[in-house]
């Protein structure tokens, strides 16, 4: 008896050890989860694009095909310029427009002479492409590729026989660099080109032409290591997030439907329940346009749009590709390095100091009991461990304590997205004054996760996940102050020719200049609309904040003559005059009964001397009626008509900016800009603002 009892106590206590050691099982991964190459991919989390090609020469969106090679002579070219700044900017990686829709080549192609050799540049022995992934080995960059699908220049683009150039030209691009991180096969194909003289409009099917499976296996095959971009998202390794404005949705799953539509919505959010993962990449430019145009000199990004740009790419669980135009001259101009340098310097600033780093945390509920899957797990810097609950817990809470009373307005939170992402929704919560008090409600994480709220002295605080599809793994979370950043205040200029200036902070004091010169605490002060006559006027401006004695960025605004007294004349409508009361957020769309092609009649009131106009689309995240090809015809007596310009808006449907076209001088009273094709290939025809640029 007495033994048997010694052996049963024996078993008992071996097995108590047992289990006490036994390890926690790691949780199964659930739905798709990222592969190798998308993983490392997503820690890039911010890396730069190039666009340089010929129309960087011509000053166009989208060179034709047929500009003349020889105008690429970049004399100052310097690779290593663009490749410091990337560096400096906290950049990963850069991506190069090897070719982009003109169908000119950055590097020596064996297979077209629209390529490198036929330009000055080196006197035709020149390798941009090659210098480049040298300058990005230099400067511990990773390096890509951009090579343009459309191609305006090559004679056979619709026919089988360009797959075969395409195919051999990526073989080229993948196999002559060294590693590429990530190829971008953008989606543009407008159909008009040059088309080896062709000069005619061609139609493919987007959806077979490329015949995608076999163009991705032989870049898998020649780059193992790479992403795949592709604007449709369908089987590439990562999607568009259905905008160039440098934002993805708030709620932003990495996961697509492998198979059927693709519309716009679920690019910006993903789908839930998709079957595989496909996470966003949101490219933008740091100038409203992809290439160099000196007129955007003066709208280089500045940084609180930057920093908006980062919260809503970075910060929503996307990557940032943020895209620099190269000059003329082979250079990144002055001003995109000074504000992309502040950029940097202020992301460094704001989350340089993680105060919730090693600070004590407790978890309602924690994996196994285990400490490998404790709340301590999300604060203490490493990737790789996490915060997990047991299985079948799906909502629960982190609470960190602060040694005091401790000041706060950023938040930052990481799923440890190996094994899947699962978090649907979460709250965050400060305890302020010995009370919780709830600072956001949010739905995903993803990788990564940003929220930013108005400073509070917190005592503790608390995470809470409300929803997941699953038990969920918290990688990281961190809580920073940063420091504020004022933004720089808006300008337009009504359809009486008055100015009007809007804060984007009600609180900041406005300070503007009307002669060009910066404006200063000395300047005028912005109280009420300012009335500049009715020519041609300029105003900066910068937001003020007497507090912390901190100003904006400027924004300054060039504006042609007032339109005062201008009429729409082709129509009668009430809200017609919404064209041109120069308010960009409101637009007027012809009726629904019109059939494209329509004009648009406007009466300036008097005779002006026209050197252009602008159109500027409907500005709406659900915009339509966004014309594409147009003409432009002025009159004097709204009888006899001459028409001074047509073509296209290049690429604005994916970039809804002003549009403006110039041409030679014509005196006018009347003008009248036709729709001939949409975006959308509707009869939709609609206008945020139309407007004249003058001698
Ligand atoms: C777009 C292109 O059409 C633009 O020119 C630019 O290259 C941008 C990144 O993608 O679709």
């Amino acid at each position: 008896m007495c033994n048997k009892g010694f052996i049963f106590s024996m078993f008992f206590i071996l097995g108590l050890l047992f289990t006490a050691c036994e390890e926690v099982k790691p949780p199964e991964p659930f739905g798709p989860v990222p592969d190798e190459n998308q993983m490392n991919w997503q820690e890039m989390e911010y890396y730069g694009f190039i666009h340089f090609s010929v129309n960087t020469y011509t000053d166009m969106s989208w060179g034709f095909g047929n500009e003349d090679p020889s105008t690429f002579d970049p004399k100052e070219l310097d690779v290593r310029q663009w490749a410091r700044i990337a560096k400096e900017a906290g950049m990963t990686g850069l991506i190069l427009t090897a070719k982009h829709h003109s169908g000119f080549c950055l590097w020596p192609s064996e297979y077209t002479d629209y390529d490198m050799t036929s330009s000055p540049y080196k006197d035709g022995k020149g390798d941009i492409v090659r210098e480049l992934a040298d300058a990005c080995k230099e400067y511990g960059l990773k390096f890509g590729v951009y090579l343009s699908p459309w191609d305006r220049n090559f004679a056979d683009y619709g026919k089988p026989e360009y797959i075969t150039y395409f195919r051999n030209q990526l073989t080229e691009l993948l196999t002559n660099y060294g590693d590429i991180f990530e190829v971008w096969f953008d989606g543009a194909n407008g159909g008009s080109g040059y088309y080896g003289g062709a000069n005619e409009t061609r139609k493919i099917d987007r959806t077979t032409y490329y015949d995608w499976a076999n163009t991705y296996d032989l870049v898998r095959k020649l780059q193992p290591n790479i992403v795949i971009w592709n604007d449709g998202g369908k089987r590439a390794d990562l999607r568009w997030v259905g905008t160039e404005s440098g934002y993805v949705g708030e709620t932003n799953w990495s996961l697509l439907d492998s198979l059927g539509d693709v519309p716009e919505d679920m690019l910006r959010h993903g789908v839930e329940n998709g079957n595989a993962w496909v996470p966003g990449e949101v490219n933008t430019s740091i100038r409203p346009e992809w290439f160099y145009h000196k007129r955007e000199d003066s709208k280089v990004k500045t940084l609180p749009v930057l920093m908006d740009t980062y919260y809503n790419s970075v910060g929503r669980n996307g990557t940032l590709l943020l895209n620099f135009a190269i000059m003329p001259n082979g250079l990144i101009h002055e001003k995109d390095e000074e504000n992309v340098l502040a950029f940097a310097k202020a992301v460094k600033e704001a989350f340089d100091e993680d105060l919730a780093l090693n600070a004590d945390a407790e978890a309602s509920n924690v994996r196994g009991g285990s400490s490998k899957y404790d709340a301590s797990k999300a604060l203490d810097g490493d990737k790789e461990s996490y915060w997990a609950t047991d299985d079948g817990v799906n909502t629960g809470s982190l609470t960190i304590s602060f040694d005091e009373p401790t000041s706060i307005n950023r938040f930052m939170v990481q799923e440890y997205i190996r094994l899947g992402q699962r978090v649907k929704a979460f709250t965050i919560e400060a305890m302020v004054d010995g009370e919780w008090k709830e600072l956001d409600s949010q739905t995903t994480i993803g990788y990564k996760r940003i929220l930013q709220f108005p400073t509070v002295e917190a005592t503790k605080f608390r995470l809470n996940i409300t929803d997941s599809k699953s038990n969920f793994l918290i990688s990281s979370v961190g809580v920073f102050n940063a420091p504020q950043i004022l933004t720089s205040p808006s300008i337009i200029r009504e359809q009486s020719g008055n100015i009007r200036i809007i804060p984007a902070d009600e609180e900041s004091v406005i300070y503007y200049t009307l002669d060009g010169s910066e404006p200063t605490t000395d300047s005028q002060v912005y109280s009420d609309l300012i009335s500049t006559g009715d020519g041609k006027a300029q105003v900066a401006a910068m937001a003020y904040d007497p507090d912390s004695q901190k100003s904006s960025p400027v924004t300054e605004e060039s504006f042609d003559i007032s339109r005062k007294s201008w009429k729409v004349i082709s129509v009668e409508n009430e809200r017609v005059g919404q064209i041109i009361d120069g308010n960009p957020n409101t637009v007027w769309h012809q009726s629904r009964e019109t059939k494209l092609p329509v004009d648009l009649v406007i009466d300036m009131g008097k005779e002006e001397e026209l050197i252009g106009f602008r159109y500027l689309p409907d500005q709406n995240l659900w915009s339509s009626g966004i014309i594409t090809e147009y003409e432009f015809s002025v009159s004097l007596d709204n009888k006899s008509w001459t028409k001074v310009s047509q073509g296209e808006f290049s690429n604005i449907n994916n970039n809804p900016l002003w549009q403006s076209k110039e041409f030679a001088t014509k005196k006018a009273r009347y003008i009248k800009l036709t729709a001939l094709k949409n975006t959308q290939n509707n009869n939709s025809a609609g206008y945020a603002e139309i407007d004249v640029i003058t001698q």
